[in-house]
Protein backbone atom coordinates (compact mmCIF):
# COMPACT_ATOMS: atom_id res chain seq x y z
CA UNK A 1 0.00 0.00 0.00
CA UNK A 2 1.44 3.41 -0.91
CA UNK A 3 0.22 6.55 0.26
CA UNK A 4 1.05 10.23 -0.64
CA UNK A 5 1.05 11.98 2.85
CA UNK A 6 1.28 16.14 2.22
CA UNK A 7 0.59 19.08 4.73
CA UNK A 8 0.42 22.90 5.72
CA UNK A 9 0.20 23.70 2.38
CA UNK A 10 -1.17 27.45 3.40
CA UNK A 11 -2.81 28.29 0.33
CA UNK A 12 -3.54 32.16 0.70
CA UNK A 13 -1.06 33.13 2.23
CA UNK A 14 1.10 36.20 0.85
CA UNK A 15 4.58 37.95 2.25
CA UNK A 16 6.91 40.82 0.77
CA UNK A 17 4.71 42.34 -1.23
CA UNK A 18 5.90 42.11 -4.61
CA UNK A 19 3.67 40.73 -7.36
CA UNK A 20 4.30 38.58 -10.55
CA UNK A 21 3.66 39.43 -13.91
CA UNK A 22 0.42 38.35 -13.80
CA UNK A 23 -0.06 41.01 -10.53
CA UNK A 24 -0.69 38.08 -8.29
CA UNK A 25 1.30 38.48 -4.63
CA UNK A 26 4.67 36.37 -5.86
CA UNK A 27 4.54 34.68 -2.25
CA UNK A 28 1.28 33.58 -3.03
CA UNK A 29 1.75 31.96 -6.36
CA UNK A 30 4.93 30.33 -5.02
CA UNK A 31 2.78 28.08 -2.60
CA UNK A 32 0.10 27.73 -5.34
CA UNK A 33 3.22 26.37 -7.46
CA UNK A 34 4.48 24.21 -4.55
CA UNK A 35 0.94 22.50 -4.21
CA UNK A 36 1.12 22.02 -7.63
CA UNK A 37 4.34 20.04 -7.45
CA UNK A 38 2.68 17.87 -5.33
CA UNK A 39 -0.83 16.88 -6.70
CA UNK A 40 1.55 16.34 -10.38
CA UNK A 41 3.78 14.14 -7.99
CA UNK A 42 0.88 12.34 -7.10
CA UNK A 43 0.13 11.73 -10.53
CA UNK A 44 3.34 10.57 -11.28
CA UNK A 45 3.57 7.37 -7.93
CA UNK A 46 -0.41 6.87 -8.10
CA UNK A 47 -0.38 6.69 -4.64
CA UNK A 48 -3.33 3.86 -3.34
CA UNK A 49 -4.12 6.95 -0.80
CA UNK A 50 -3.71 10.71 0.02
CA UNK A 51 -3.67 12.07 3.22
CA UNK A 52 -3.22 15.77 4.39
CA UNK A 53 -2.71 16.59 8.04
CA UNK A 54 -4.03 20.36 7.93
CA UNK A 55 -3.44 23.61 7.63
CA UNK A 56 -4.62 23.53 3.49
CA UNK A 57 -5.49 26.93 3.47
CA UNK A 58 -3.48 30.04 5.72
CA UNK A 59 -6.74 31.27 6.84
CA UNK A 60 -10.07 29.91 7.89
CA UNK A 61 -11.85 32.46 5.77
CA UNK A 62 -9.34 32.47 2.46
CA UNK A 63 -9.49 34.59 -0.51
CA UNK A 64 -11.22 34.17 -3.79
CA UNK A 65 -8.37 33.47 -5.46
CA UNK A 66 -7.23 30.76 -2.61
CA UNK A 67 -10.70 28.98 -2.88
CA UNK A 68 -10.42 28.99 -6.63
CA UNK A 69 -7.44 27.74 -6.97
CA UNK A 70 -7.79 24.87 -4.20
CA UNK A 71 -11.30 23.92 -6.09
CA UNK A 72 -9.34 23.35 -9.77
CA UNK A 73 -6.51 21.57 -7.78
CA UNK A 74 -9.31 19.53 -6.10
CA UNK A 75 -10.98 18.54 -8.72
CA UNK A 76 -7.47 17.26 -10.93
CA UNK A 77 -7.34 14.92 -7.62
CA UNK A 78 -10.23 13.46 -7.92
CA UNK A 79 -10.64 12.73 -10.98
CA UNK A 80 -7.27 10.30 -10.30
CA UNK A 81 -10.20 8.32 -8.25
CA UNK A 82 -8.03 7.99 -5.33
CA UNK A 83 -9.03 8.69 -1.45
CA UNK A 84 -8.34 11.87 -0.44
CA UNK A 85 -8.13 12.28 3.18
CA UNK A 86 -7.68 15.66 5.13
CA UNK A 87 -7.83 17.10 8.49
CA UNK A 88 -8.61 20.84 9.71
CA UNK A 89 -5.26 22.39 11.15
CA UNK A 90 -5.19 25.26 13.67
CA UNK A 91 -5.35 27.33 10.77
CA UNK A 92 -8.53 26.47 8.76
CA UNK A 93 -10.53 26.18 12.34
CA UNK A 94 -12.58 29.16 13.33
CA UNK A 95 -12.48 30.26 16.03
CA UNK A 96 -16.39 30.60 16.55
CA UNK A 97 -19.24 28.48 16.12
CA UNK A 98 -21.30 30.95 14.16
CA UNK A 99 -18.81 30.57 11.22
CA UNK A 100 -19.03 27.99 8.84
CA UNK A 101 -15.74 25.45 8.02
CA UNK A 102 -14.73 26.47 5.12
CA UNK A 103 -13.49 22.59 4.65
CA UNK A 104 -16.85 21.48 4.05
CA UNK A 105 -16.73 22.64 0.49
CA UNK A 106 -14.66 19.63 -0.20
CA UNK A 107 -17.51 17.36 0.58
CA UNK A 108 -19.04 17.90 -2.93
CA UNK A 109 -16.37 15.19 -4.23
CA UNK A 110 -16.63 11.77 -4.33
CA UNK A 111 -13.37 10.90 -3.49
CA UNK A 112 -12.47 13.06 -0.67
CA UNK A 113 -13.31 13.02 3.27
CA UNK A 114 -12.79 15.59 5.18
CA UNK A 115 -12.70 15.78 9.13
CA UNK A 116 -13.23 18.86 11.00
CA UNK A 117 -14.76 20.54 14.28
CA UNK A 118 -12.89 18.92 16.80
CA UNK A 119 -14.60 15.21 15.88
CA UNK A 120 -12.81 12.39 15.51
CA UNK A 121 -13.70 10.43 12.76
CA UNK A 122 -13.33 6.91 11.22
CA UNK A 123 -12.13 6.71 7.39
CA UNK A 124 -12.50 2.92 6.74
CA UNK A 125 -11.60 1.06 3.59
CA UNK A 126 -11.25 -2.72 2.88
CA UNK A 127 -7.97 -3.11 4.51
CA UNK A 128 -7.05 -0.23 6.14
CA UNK A 129 -8.72 2.91 8.38
CA UNK A 130 -7.97 6.13 8.61
CA UNK A 131 -8.55 7.52 12.44
CA UNK A 132 -9.04 11.09 12.06
CA UNK A 133 -8.28 13.80 14.53
CA UNK A 134 -8.64 17.15 13.16
CA UNK A 135 -7.24 20.39 15.51
CA UNK A 136 -8.46 20.44 18.79
CA UNK A 137 -8.91 23.52 20.77
CA UNK A 138 -10.49 22.19 24.03
CA UNK A 139 -8.49 19.74 25.62
CA UNK A 140 -11.17 17.90 27.54
CA UNK A 141 -12.58 17.37 24.07
CA UNK A 142 -9.54 16.25 22.29
CA UNK A 143 -9.21 13.69 25.43
CA UNK A 144 -12.78 12.40 24.75
CA UNK A 145 -12.10 12.04 20.87
CA UNK A 146 -8.70 10.40 21.34
CA UNK A 147 -10.64 7.67 23.72
CA UNK A 148 -12.97 7.27 20.64
CA UNK A 149 -10.26 6.88 18.80
CA UNK A 150 -8.66 3.78 20.75
CA UNK A 151 -11.88 2.14 20.56
CA UNK A 152 -11.91 1.82 16.78
CA UNK A 153 -8.65 0.48 16.94
CA UNK A 154 -8.94 -2.69 14.59
CA UNK A 155 -6.20 -5.21 14.27
CA UNK A 156 -7.47 -7.12 11.36
CA UNK A 157 -6.85 -3.83 9.29
CA UNK A 158 -3.96 -1.38 8.81
CA UNK A 159 -4.48 1.76 11.06
CA UNK A 160 -3.29 5.29 10.34
CA UNK A 161 -3.73 7.89 12.70
CA UNK A 162 -4.05 11.26 11.31
CA UNK A 163 -3.19 14.71 13.60
CA UNK A 164 -2.31 18.37 13.56
CA UNK A 165 -0.56 18.95 16.74
CA UNK A 166 2.20 19.59 18.38
CA UNK A 167 3.68 15.31 20.11
CA UNK A 168 5.64 16.72 22.97
CA UNK A 169 6.67 20.43 23.54
CA UNK A 170 9.26 20.51 21.01
CA UNK A 171 7.08 21.06 17.59
CA UNK A 172 5.46 23.84 19.02
CA UNK A 173 5.11 26.57 16.30
CA UNK A 174 4.60 29.53 18.69
CA UNK A 175 1.76 30.35 17.46
CA UNK A 176 -2.32 30.70 19.40
CA UNK A 177 -4.34 27.81 20.22
CA UNK A 178 -1.88 25.28 18.99
CA UNK A 179 -3.08 21.63 20.38
CA UNK A 180 -0.49 19.74 22.09
CA UNK A 181 -1.36 16.11 22.44
CA UNK A 182 -1.39 14.22 25.79
CA UNK A 183 2.27 12.93 26.70
CA UNK A 184 -0.19 10.33 28.57
CA UNK A 185 -2.02 9.15 25.44
CA UNK A 186 1.19 8.57 23.33
CA UNK A 187 0.87 4.64 23.63
CA UNK A 188 -1.79 4.81 21.35
CA UNK A 189 1.15 5.12 18.57
CA UNK A 190 2.35 1.63 19.30
CA UNK A 191 -0.93 0.50 17.96
CA UNK A 192 -0.93 2.57 14.97
CA UNK A 193 0.88 1.16 11.42
CA UNK A 194 1.50 4.90 10.81
CA UNK A 195 0.74 8.69 12.56
CA UNK A 196 0.57 10.87 10.17
CA UNK A 197 1.53 14.52 12.06
CA UNK A 198 1.17 18.14 10.49
CA UNK A 199 1.48 21.31 12.08
CA UNK A 200 5.26 21.44 12.41
CA UNK A 201 7.24 22.63 9.13
CA UNK A 202 9.85 20.19 8.89
CA UNK A 203 9.89 16.66 7.52
CA UNK A 204 10.80 14.26 10.24
CA UNK A 205 10.44 11.12 12.27
CA UNK A 206 9.11 11.96 16.29
CA UNK A 207 11.63 11.34 18.81
CA UNK A 208 11.58 7.33 19.55
CA UNK A 209 8.50 6.58 17.61
CA UNK A 210 9.52 4.68 14.14
CA UNK A 211 5.86 4.96 12.46
CA UNK A 212 5.11 8.70 13.63
CA UNK A 213 6.06 11.45 11.10
CA UNK A 214 5.67 15.06 10.31
CA UNK A 215 5.61 15.84 6.28
CA UNK A 216 6.31 19.27 6.81
CA UNK A 217 4.70 22.16 4.88
CA UNK A 218 5.71 22.51 1.13
CA UNK A 219 6.67 26.12 1.66
CA UNK A 220 7.87 28.62 4.35
CA UNK A 221 4.91 30.43 6.02
CA UNK A 222 7.90 32.73 7.82
CA UNK A 223 11.19 34.11 6.76
CA UNK A 224 12.46 32.99 10.01
CA UNK A 225 12.53 29.05 8.35
CA UNK A 226 15.58 28.93 6.98
CA UNK A 227 15.05 25.37 5.68
CA UNK A 228 15.79 25.17 1.82
CA UNK A 229 14.58 21.58 1.29
CA UNK A 230 10.35 20.71 1.37
CA UNK A 231 8.52 18.35 0.28
CA UNK A 232 6.32 15.08 1.49
CA UNK A 233 5.84 11.91 2.63
CA UNK A 234 5.44 8.63 0.78
CA UNK A 235 4.69 5.85 2.58
CA UNK A 236 4.92 2.34 1.92
CA UNK A 237 2.84 0.14 3.88
CA UNK A 238 3.54 -3.52 3.59
CA UNK A 239 4.86 -6.00 5.88
CA UNK A 240 7.24 -3.36 7.34
CA UNK A 241 6.69 0.43 7.56
CA UNK A 242 9.31 2.77 5.29
CA UNK A 243 9.12 6.57 4.72
CA UNK A 244 10.70 8.02 1.96
CA UNK A 245 10.99 12.18 1.78
CA UNK A 246 10.24 13.47 -1.67
CA UNK A 247 11.36 16.96 -2.15
CA UNK A 248 9.61 19.61 -4.42
CA UNK A 249 11.56 22.82 -5.69
CA UNK A 250 10.80 25.98 -4.03
CA UNK A 251 12.36 29.33 -4.08
CA UNK A 252 15.76 29.00 -2.27
CA UNK A 253 16.72 31.25 0.58
CA UNK A 254 20.00 32.55 0.60
CA UNK A 255 22.24 34.39 3.32
CA UNK A 256 25.37 36.84 2.85
CA UNK A 257 27.49 38.46 4.49
CA UNK A 258 29.18 41.13 4.76
CA UNK A 259 31.77 42.42 7.49
CA UNK A 260 31.96 46.35 7.20
CA UNK A 261 35.39 46.67 8.49
CA UNK A 262 36.43 46.29 4.94
CA UNK A 263 33.06 46.71 3.29
CA UNK A 264 33.79 48.05 -0.21
CA UNK A 265 35.74 44.97 -0.80
CA UNK A 266 33.33 42.34 0.95
CA UNK A 267 30.67 43.90 -0.90
CA UNK A 268 32.80 43.95 -4.33
CA UNK A 269 33.04 39.87 -3.96
CA UNK A 270 30.22 39.29 -3.03
CA UNK A 271 29.30 35.73 -4.66
CA UNK A 272 26.08 35.91 -6.40
CA UNK A 273 25.80 32.73 -8.56
CA UNK A 274 23.62 31.24 -6.17
CA UNK A 275 20.99 34.09 -5.80
CA UNK A 276 18.70 33.76 -8.89
CA UNK A 277 15.17 34.49 -8.05
CA UNK A 278 16.27 33.79 -4.16
CA UNK A 279 14.89 35.68 -1.31
CA UNK A 280 18.50 36.64 -0.41
CA UNK A 281 19.46 37.78 3.21
CA UNK A 282 22.27 40.53 4.17
CA UNK A 283 23.84 40.72 7.18
CA UNK A 284 26.26 43.55 7.45
CA UNK A 285 28.24 42.60 10.22
CA UNK A 286 30.90 44.83 12.47
CA UNK A 287 29.15 48.20 11.37
CA UNK A 288 29.97 51.49 12.96
CA UNK A 289 27.43 54.04 13.84
CA UNK A 290 29.05 56.07 11.44
CA UNK A 291 29.16 53.60 8.29
CA UNK A 292 25.53 52.74 9.03
CA UNK A 293 24.55 56.58 8.31
CA UNK A 294 26.28 56.09 5.00
CA UNK A 295 25.76 52.53 3.95
CA UNK A 296 22.30 52.82 2.12
CA UNK A 297 20.14 49.04 1.36
CA UNK A 298 19.65 50.27 -2.41
CA UNK A 299 23.33 50.17 -2.72
CA UNK A 300 23.37 46.79 -1.66
CA UNK A 301 19.98 45.56 -3.14
CA UNK A 302 21.91 46.45 -6.75
CA UNK A 303 24.49 43.94 -6.38
CA UNK A 304 21.66 40.93 -6.42
CA UNK A 305 20.51 41.87 -10.09
CA UNK A 306 19.28 38.27 -10.52
CA UNK A 307 17.76 37.96 -6.92
CA UNK A 308 13.73 38.42 -6.36
CA UNK A 309 14.12 39.95 -3.19
CA UNK A 310 17.00 41.72 -1.04
CA UNK A 311 16.62 42.35 2.65
CA UNK A 312 19.31 43.92 4.51
CA UNK A 313 20.34 43.14 8.36
CA UNK A 314 22.12 45.61 10.12
CA UNK A 315 24.58 44.11 13.21
CA UNK A 316 26.46 46.60 14.96
CA UNK A 317 30.36 46.00 16.85
CA UNK A 318 29.80 45.31 20.20
CA UNK A 319 31.52 48.03 21.96
CA UNK A 320 28.96 50.88 19.88
CA UNK A 321 26.34 49.45 22.32
CA UNK A 322 24.11 48.95 19.68
CA UNK A 323 24.35 45.62 18.90
CA UNK A 324 21.53 43.44 16.77
CA UNK A 325 19.67 46.74 16.18
CA UNK A 326 18.09 45.65 13.24
CA UNK A 327 15.89 48.48 11.24
CA UNK A 328 14.85 46.92 8.04
CA UNK A 329 13.00 43.86 9.40
CA UNK A 330 10.61 45.51 11.87
CA UNK A 331 9.19 43.24 14.97
CA UNK A 332 5.51 42.51 14.44
CA UNK A 333 3.54 44.23 16.56
CA UNK A 334 2.65 41.92 19.25
CA UNK A 335 6.02 40.63 19.64
CA UNK A 336 6.92 44.55 20.29
CA UNK A 337 4.20 44.69 22.91
CA UNK A 338 4.88 41.67 24.56
CA UNK A 339 8.84 42.16 24.99
CA UNK A 340 7.62 45.78 26.55
CA UNK A 341 5.49 43.98 28.89
CA UNK A 342 8.21 41.92 29.75
CA UNK A 343 10.58 44.07 30.73
CA UNK A 344 7.83 46.03 32.57
CA UNK A 345 5.96 43.82 33.98
CA UNK A 346 6.52 40.99 36.95
CA UNK A 347 7.00 37.54 35.59
CA UNK A 348 3.61 36.22 36.87
CA UNK A 349 1.60 39.14 35.26
CA UNK A 350 3.35 38.60 32.13
CA UNK A 351 2.20 35.24 31.83
CA UNK A 352 -0.86 36.04 32.34
CA UNK A 353 -0.89 39.10 30.10
CA UNK A 354 0.65 37.18 27.14
CA UNK A 355 -2.59 35.10 26.96
CA UNK A 356 -4.69 38.21 26.91
CA UNK A 357 -2.72 39.37 24.15
CA UNK A 358 -2.08 36.43 22.03
CA UNK A 359 -6.19 36.42 22.16
CA UNK A 360 -6.22 39.76 21.29
CA UNK A 361 -4.17 39.58 18.25
CA UNK A 362 -5.49 36.07 17.39
CA UNK A 363 -9.04 37.95 17.09
CA UNK A 364 -7.49 40.92 15.14
CA UNK A 365 -5.80 38.48 12.49
CA UNK A 366 -8.73 36.96 11.71
CA UNK A 367 -10.94 40.35 10.91
CA UNK A 368 -8.29 41.29 8.25
CA UNK A 369 -9.33 40.62 5.20
CA UNK A 370 -6.57 39.16 2.58
CA UNK A 371 -5.91 42.12 0.37
CA UNK A 372 -5.08 39.94 -2.78
MN1 LIG B 1 0.97 25.09 9.57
Amino acid sequence: MKIVHFSDTHLGYNDLDILNAQNINQREADFYDSFSQVVEQIKLIKPDYIIHTGDLFHRFNPSNRAIIFALEQFKMIDSLNIPFILIAGNHSTPRSNLVSPILKIFENFKNVWVSYNQKYQKVEFDSVIFHTMPHMHDDSIALSQIEVCEANIDDSKKNIMMMHCSVAKHYLMQEFGEWVYPKDKEYLFDKMDYVALGHWHGFGQVAKYSNVYYSGSTERTSLGDKRNSKGFALIWLEEKLKVEYKEIRIRPIVVKEIDCEAYESSLENINTDDTLNAIVEVKLKNLTRLQSLDIQNFEIQKHFKNAMSVSVKREFKQDVNLNNLDDTQPLSLERYFLDHLKANSHETEYKRLERKVQELFGNYEENVNDTY
